[in-house]
């Protein structure tokens, strides 16, 4: 039988960390074949909330289930881990510039990335869901620089599966007739989901919609804002949904996507489509023999382009910020 597979995870008491264990341990993020380990790691404060979960899990029986360790201790949290999933991070407090919640993040995301670094597995994958997570993994993969730069992405499919539903109710169609979706930059309100090399039922999405008014001034926004509409509706952010993104994400990028289709991740820019090299931006991407690529070749109209451009000028400011914080 194969060898359990160390999964840590931060923020393991959250409301997030709540909706994604159950399903780590269920078999769903690595593969039914796939035995698990969990390392959760939380703050003190916070440690026997995590505690109580783990005494759910154990109460689960999950036989793909092998251990759970507790960590108010990155190191410790990280020692060995194949798979991080960043979850925990410090949230927007009233008043607070971008420039402060950086910062405040960087004391979360550098440490986290130093202990990557010293001992997480040599296959280990990172994906960054805690916010502002693009730049959150920017900050832990510069303090990581003996892990390939390649395994630190942060998470832009919850914004993909909102897209493709809200484009399947447009057009009456399921989601399994819509292919090729792109969320493109940060994820944030400046993010760009793509129509224009979108298909549905083999025909491009824009032109079966064939409404740019609504393109622009409903489906954009409505992606873009979900996470707000969520929170107004719930009285929550959401978790259920963005925890089965993130097991959506680590599955793809262990066992591949399908032909003929992509999804949207928040990969470190190799240049492609003017994206400054480096910087972790959301693309169309395929995952192959457990390497995330880039889809080339996609024609960018005016309207994309602007788009584009003002979500990555975005990135590259939130860059520019945790240079001069020393943060990256
Ligand atoms: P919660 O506040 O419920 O949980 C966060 C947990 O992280 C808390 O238990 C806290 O104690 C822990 N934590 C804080 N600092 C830590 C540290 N240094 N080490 C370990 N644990 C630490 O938030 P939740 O709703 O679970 O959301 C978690 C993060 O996901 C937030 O940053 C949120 O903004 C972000 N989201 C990202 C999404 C995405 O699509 N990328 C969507 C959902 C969500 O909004």
């Amino acid at each position: 039988s194969k060898a359990p597979v160390n999964v840590t995870v931060t923020g393991a008491a959250g409301q997030i960390g709540y909706a994604l264990l159950f399903r780590i341990a269920s078999g769903q993020l690595l593969g039914a074949d796939t035995p698990v380990k969990l390392r959760l790691l939380e703050i003190p404060q916070a440690v026997k909330a995590a505690e109580g979960t783990a005494m759910e899990l154990d109460d689960c029986a999950f036989p793909l289930l092998q251990g759970i360790d507790i960590f108010d201790d990155a190191t410790k949290a990280f020692e060995g881990a194949n798979v991080g999933l960043l979850v925990g991070a410090r949230p927007r407090g009233k008043g607070m510039e971008r420039g402060d919640l950086l910062q405040a993040n960087g004391g979360i995301f550098k440490p986290q990335g130093e202990a990557i670094n010293a001992g997480a597995a040599d296959d280990i994958r990172v994906l960054v869901v805690g916010n502002p997570a693009n730049t959150n993994a920017l900050i832990a993969q510069s303090n990581a620089p003996d892990v390939p730069a390649e395994r630190f992405t942060a998470m832009t499919r919850l914004d993909h599966n909102r897209a493709l539903t809200q484009l399947a109710k447009k057009l009456g169609v399921s989601i399994n007739d819509i292919k090729k979706l792109t969320i493109w930059g940060n994820h944030s309100a400046t993010q760009y989901p793509d129509l224009f090399n979108a298909e549905v039922g083999g025909g491009n999405a824009a032109k079966a919609v064939g409404d740019q008014a609504w393109l622009e001034n409903d489906f954009i926004p409505t992606v873009a804002k979900r996470g707000a509409a969520i929170i107004e509706a719930r009285g929550a952010s959401s978790a259920a949904s963005a925890a089965n993104a993130a097991i959506d994400h680590v599955f793809d990028w262990v066992n591949g996507t399908p032909e003929g289709d992509w999804t949207s991740a928040a990969i470190p820019s190799d240049g492609s489509y003017g994206v400054p090299e480096g910087l972790i931006s959301s693309f169309p991407v395929v995952s192959r023999e457990g390497k995330w690529e880039i889809v080339q070749g996609l024609e960018i109209d005016e309207f994309s382009r602007a788009r584009i451009d003002a979500s990555v000028n975005e990135l590259v400011e939130e860059r520019d910020t945790v240079r001069k914080l020393g943060l990256v």
